[in-house]
């Protein structure tokens, strides 16, 4: 047991001065607002709930800014994608299991304290299955216990090249399952999480590029009631494929035919109508932004105005990891809104209101809907995953409760960042996971041979 103390804290009921927080067995087991630090209590000044990135590709981490030189024809998602390719074929297990260690250590550094893996790279380089069909599970599953960070591991359902059931290209190899495989690969990755600390599991049919309906429907009870994410209407040839494929548009197509609820989570969801909008909205369903990685790809910009207005929940993801950071994702989210609409504070939702406080709750409140848990923040029964911010960093200097948010996320980045508990144990000090250089050594010997 461990007790801390903290001069200011976001609980669920908003900001609470001197507030102690009591961790045993790795979760909160009780808040107490109002009361001085007691002796034998760690002191820190200003407490935030931990959040998740609801959506990552751990291997991507490996060629973040490799992708970055222009080629020969007009450069796209779709040629990134060719590159991205490259680099998954030639990666072993154990590379992965580098990349996932430091991608984890970073996120955590950054204030993500969950992550929801969405996890395709499955088979051998020659696109056969390991021994163990979840070999790769295994890799991603011993990168996050090492790193402490929680893990929702979302094995990916992966067929096909395009709609209407294409065959899958050679490129695609290493990715692709039956649905009989899937079922086995899904029993044995239940087992590789059985035992990691805060873990839990679902399914991510890939997309409707890379799933059939018959297929959808086949896998959609494998979920076992947790949560379901699918890539949906990222790009415009996307839904273009889409609307020649089946007459419907990609998020249109999911809410006619898919049983999309509260325990589904739409990917990007970029291009929507506002009829897209408001239904997907209704369902409860969570929009996973990953505005980064949506920027870096050209995909275009998320209807957040619209979509909030109609009472949607959304959460962020890294996605491609190209650059790792919760502020750096709510930032950049309502930085697109703000250039969309030529307005400032577009996301705060309403006069008065703080724009980094609103993302924050919504990425709060959405990362945990999104990845199935059940307590949310600095509360009784939640997972002990807090974050500390530096009252000395000039970005912070002389704020309190919302405009400290503000200052983190506009103004200071992660650098504002001081500790991290993760299930209750204090794996970043000062701004630096413990495994940082020893990760960072790790990851950089398999990368230098992997861009030799
Ligand atoms: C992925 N990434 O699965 O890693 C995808 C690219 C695809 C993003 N969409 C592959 N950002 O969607 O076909
Ligand atoms: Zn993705």
């Amino acid at each position: 047991m461990s007790r801390l103390h903290f001069a200011s804290a976001l609980l669920p009921s908003g900001w609470a001065n001197d507030v102690q927080v009591v961790v045993a067995a790795g979760a909160i087991a009780a808040v107490t607002p109002g009361v001085a630090p007691t002796a034998g209590d760690e002191r820190h000044a200003i407490a935030l709930p931990g959040l998740a990135s609801l959506h990552s590709h751990a291997f991507q981490r490996g060629m973040a800014g490799l992708a970055e030189l222009r080629g020969d024809s007009t450069d796209t998602f779709w040629t990134w994608r060719e590159t991205m390719y490259r680099f998954a074929l030639a990666m072993t297990p154990d590379d992965v299991a580098a990349v996932a260690t430091l991608l984890y250590v970073e996120m955590l550094e950054q204030g993500f304290t969950r992550v929801g893996e969405f996890h395709y790279l499955h088979h051998d380089r020659d696109g056969s299955p390991y021994a163990d069909i979840a070999e790769m599970a295994v890799q991603i599953a011993q990168a996050a216990e090492a790193s402490g960070i929680a893990l929702t591991l979302l094995p990916s359902f992966y067929a096909h090249g395009s709609f209407g059931g294409a065959a899958p290209h050679a490129g695609q190899r290493r990715f692709i399952c039956s649905v009989d495989q899937f079922a086995a690969m899904m029993a044995a990755s239940r087992k590789v999480i059985a035992n990691l600390p805060g873990a839990n599991i679902g399914i991510a049919p890939h997309s409707l590029r890379a799933v059939t309906p018959d297929e959808l429907g086949a896998i959609i009870p494998l979920a076992d009631g947790g949560p379901v994410h699918i890539h949906a209407a990222e790009q415009v040839k996307e839904v273009e494929d889409c609307v020649a494929w089946s007459g419907r548009r990609p998020v249109q197509w999911l809410l006619e035919h898919a049983p999309v609820d509260q325990r589904w989570c739409l990917i990007h969801a970029t291009h929507m109508t506002n009829e897209e909008v408001a239904a997907f909205a209704r369902t409860g369903a969570v929009a996973g932004l990953c505005p980064i990685t949506e920027a870096s790809l050209g995909d275009g910009i998320f209807p957040a105005r619209e979509f909030l207005d109609a009472g949607g929940l959304f959460g962020v993801g890294t996605d491609s990891n190209v650059l790792v950071g919760a502020a750096d994702e709510l930032r950049q989210l309502e930085y697109g809104q703000r250039l969309k609409h030529r307005q400032r504070n577009v996301l705060s939702g309403g006069a008065g209101r703080s724009t980094g406080r609103t993302l924050f709750d919504h990425a709060l409140a959405g990362g945990t809907r999104a990845l199935a848990q059940t307590a949310v923040g600095l509360a009784p029964g939640a997972r002990a995953d807090i974050v500390t911010l530096d009252a000395a960093h000039p970005s912070l200097a002389g704020r309190a409760h919302d405009a400290v948010i503000d200052g983190w996320i506009f103004a200071a980045g992660g650098t504002a960042i001081d500790c991290v508990w993760a299930g209750g144990s204090k794996v970043v000090e000062g701004g630096r996971h413990r495994l940082r250089q020893t990760a960072r050594e790790r990851f950089n010997t398999v990368v230098r041979r992997l861009v030799a």
